[in-house]
């Protein structure tokens, strides 16, 4: 008998969150509350990135759209609907956004346990050629009941209790790990629910793929420049596939799907990478480490670097093991 097309039993990503909640006895339902949160202001996003070629969403802030309203940067919208979502939320304390310079602060009466470090849309200058761009954010806990203040962004990635990103690509999909698991959820535009696609999602122990901005080559140091003539030309075996979309959710989404790696390095004009830690290279390197891979700035995992600054930029090395295991032997084998 048919069902018209819908699954009765669907997994949706807030039936998801809310069973992993009912395994840990202490829970208080925040962390739910918190990424259904974070799943409105992405349904938005997604809905405004579609429709930014025709209402040209994406214009300079200040200009005016054909209807003469006023139209906003996507990124400058991305951001307000995460700080406001999170904000009426009740479950954060503290905010730090790509967009904003400061930590962003909470009404003590809205405030909650958690605090948020987001990229609220990551790639944006891509938008007017319509490649994939993406939300990417880290959750971590305030650890005592002192005012919330810096102190309590700068926490190592070792601390995160859930991170994740969304994915608006030829579909919009949000990835979410929460430290045990990593798992897939497409939006259903129909209905406008996330539904879990990709369960358990696990990054294979080696790819052929790596993927770098080669335009920096000279820019490298010399342990880049072997590891990539490796791919390129090894003495054994085939050599790997090129792949930079200069978007670093799809690059990293791509990166889990299919194995490989993904790399920013120093470069001589940006001597820590190009890649925030907090928002970028912390988020990502909980789902590449929690799907099974590495992520390391070239000498410790990323997620044991302790942030000193919020919008500190990091090197990353990041994908499947053994090829992350490979540039980092290069790497040590050049500092001897
Ligand atoms: P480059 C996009 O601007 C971004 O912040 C990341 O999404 C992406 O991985 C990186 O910068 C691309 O930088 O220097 O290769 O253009």
């Amino acid at each position: 008998m048919s069902n018209h097309g819908f699954d009765s039993d669907t997994v949706t990503l807030s039936r998801f969150v809310l069973a992993e909640q009912s395994k840990v006895p202490t829970a208080t339902g925040e962390l739910t509350q918190l990424l259904n949160a974070i799943q409105t202001a992405v349904k938005v996003i997604s809905s405004a990135v579609r429709r930014a070629g025709f209402t040209q969403l994406f214009g300079i802030a200040g200009e005016t759209n054909v209807q003469g309203e006023e139209v906003k940067k996507l990124d400058v919208l991305a951001n307000e609907l995460f700080i406001n979502m999170l904000r009426s939320s009740y479950t954060v304390a503290l905010l730090i956004s790509e967009e904003n310079e400061t930590v962003i602060e909470v009404e003590t009466s809205q405030r909650g346990k958690y605090i948020v470090a987001f990229d609220p849309l990551d790639g944006s200058s891509n938008i007017d050629c319509l490649v994939s761009i993406g939300s990417i954010f880290a959750i971590m806990k305030k650890e005592d009941n002192s005012i919330p203040c810096l102190k309590d962004a700068l926490q190592p990635g070792t601390k995160v209790v859930a991170a994740g990103y969304a994915l608006y690509g030829s579909a919009t999909m949000m990835v979410l790990s929460l430290g045990n698991s990593v798992n897939g959820f497409m939006l259903d535009p129909s209905f406008g629910e996330f539904i879990l696609t990709d369960r358990n999602m696990r990054i294979p122990n080696r790819g052929k793929i790596y993927a770098i901005n080669e335009g920096y080559t000279s820019e490298w140091a010399p342990a880049i420049r072997e590891y990539v003539e490796n791919k390129k030309n090894p003495c054994k075996g085939k050599p790997y596939n090129a792949r930079y979309v200069g978007s670093m959710v799809a690059d990293v989404h791509r990166t889990i799907k299919y194995g490989g790696i993904f790399i920013y390095p120093a470069t001589k004009s940006s001597p820590n990478g190009k890649l925030r830690l907090l928002y970028e290279c912390i988020p990502m390197a909980h789902v590449i480490q929690t799907a099974g891979g590495l992520a390391s700035n070239g000498q410790i995992p990323i997620l044991d670097v302790q942030p000193t600054s919020l919008h500190q930029r990091s090197p990353i090395f990041l994908g499947s093991k053994e090829d992350v295991e490979e540039v980092l032997e290069i790497i040590k084998k050049h500092e001897k």
